[in-house]
């Protein structure tokens, strides 16, 4: 009782100088590594509570929370990707979902990432990076899905080779047992591993060159270079190496209508890349904290740019941010930080 009242002194205080919407005891994401084997299964744990809160983003087929983030995704899929907005878009995505594990899962800790360059290998037909511990099915988010034969050259329109799975994954704490997806058909959770993506899109060397961009328009163009397999980009990596054709965190984004939802590794996945964009704003904060640029339209290069006033929506998951507010992670909006940089 007796610390209550400087408490709430100060609180008025910071009320009266107009400062009280700071960030001051931020979330730090880690590497999934680095996290205890404790912290570990508390990450997991909440992602296994939001499947069992109710659904408030009244989006089709959304049964859960965890629903909710899927559909909103797919949702905006045709306009989210390929555009100026893309990296900050997700980086809204996922701070709303750790924020959702935190405020509705009681989880204490911060969103980890998975910096899949520590795991690539040189070898581009290695199948080590899968041995990573982020697979793990104890401390993990468990491994590939079971191998699924396809038939019909249509169900392959990229022609990519190299697949080793497809079906519903056979360990961890996502088995189809454990865990359903709802939006867009549902089902279990598949993985199609595909090692040589994995490989050449993971490497740091790409990573250093987005990082090496010198302006945000510049920067979120390497991010996700061109819609093909001819080209690395480090945004495929997860997304095609880990999901190949026919896994759920492929699907997503391959297909351009959006019908498919994340993978739970969707948020750490993402986690990397916005840590990257973290990095490389942490070279210069006072232009990149403001300062965006690229196609409001995907890929209209030519086109009308986004400016720092456009406002992103992402449905019933939180309210309107404009992209200067997503560009601040420790702003009025954003609340989080990393321990790297
Ligand atoms: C990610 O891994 C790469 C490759 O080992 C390393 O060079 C880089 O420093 C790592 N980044 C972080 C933030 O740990
Ligand atoms: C995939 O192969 C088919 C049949 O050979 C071809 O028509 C199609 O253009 C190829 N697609 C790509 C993206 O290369
Ligand atoms: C690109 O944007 C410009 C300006 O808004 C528009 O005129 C043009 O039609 C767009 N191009 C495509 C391919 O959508
Ligand atoms: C959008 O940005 C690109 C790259 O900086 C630039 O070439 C283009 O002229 C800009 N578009 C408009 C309408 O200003
Ligand atoms: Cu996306």
């Amino acid at each position: 009782m007796r610390l209550a009242k400087p408490l709430i002194s100060l609180a008025l205080f910071q009320l009266a100088s107009g400062a009280a919407v700071t960030c001051s005891n931020p979330p730090i994401r880690k590497e999934w590594r680095e996290l205890s084997h404790q912290e570990k299964k508390e990450y997991i744990d909440a992602v296994h509570c939001l499947v069992t809160v109710d659904s408030i983003s009244g989006l089709d087929g959304a049964v859960n929370r965890f629903d909710d983030f899927q559909a909103v995704h797919s949702d905006q899929t045709p306009s989210i990707h390929w555009v100026g907005h893309f990296a900050l878009w997700h980086r809204y995505f996922v701070a709303s979902y750790e924020k959702a594990l935190r405020d509705e899962c009681g989880y204490a800790g911060a969103q980890p990432y998975w910096n899949w360059s520590l795991d690539a290998s040189t070898d581009i037909e290695s199948t080590a990076i899968f041995e990573s511990d982020i697979f793990n099915a104890c401390h993990g988010f468990g491994g590939n899905g079971a191998y699924v034969e396809i038939t019909d050259p249509a169900d392959n329109p990229f022609n990519l080779t190299g697949r080793t799975g497809g079906g519903c994954v056979e360990a961890g704490p996502f088995t189809a047992d454990k865990f359903q997806l709802h939006h867009a058909g549902g089902g279990c959770l598949k993985r199609d591993f595909i090692p040589w993506i994995m490989n050449t899109f993971a490497q740091q060397s790409l990573v250093d060159h987005v990082q090496s961009q010198p302006d945000y328009t510049s920067f979120a163009r390497a991010l996700e270079n061109i819609p093909a397999f001819t080209e690395p980009n480090i945004h495929g990596s997860g997304h095609f190496g880990v999901g190949g054709i026919l896994g759920t965190i492929g699907n997503q984004y391959e297909s351009p209508g959006g019908t498919t939802p994340p993978d739970p590794l969707f948020y750490l996945h993402h986690g990397n890349l916005d840590r990257i964009l973290w990095e490389w704003q942490q070279q210069d904060v006072e232009t990149r904290l403001h300062q965006v640029g690229g196609p409001i339209e995907p890929m209209n290069y030519s086109g009308v740019n986004v400016t720092l006033d456009l406002t992103v929506n992402i449905g019933a998951l939180a309210g309107d941010a404009s992209l200067e507010q997503l560009l601040n992670t420790r702003g009025d909006v954003l609340c989080y930080t990393y321990n790297t940089a």
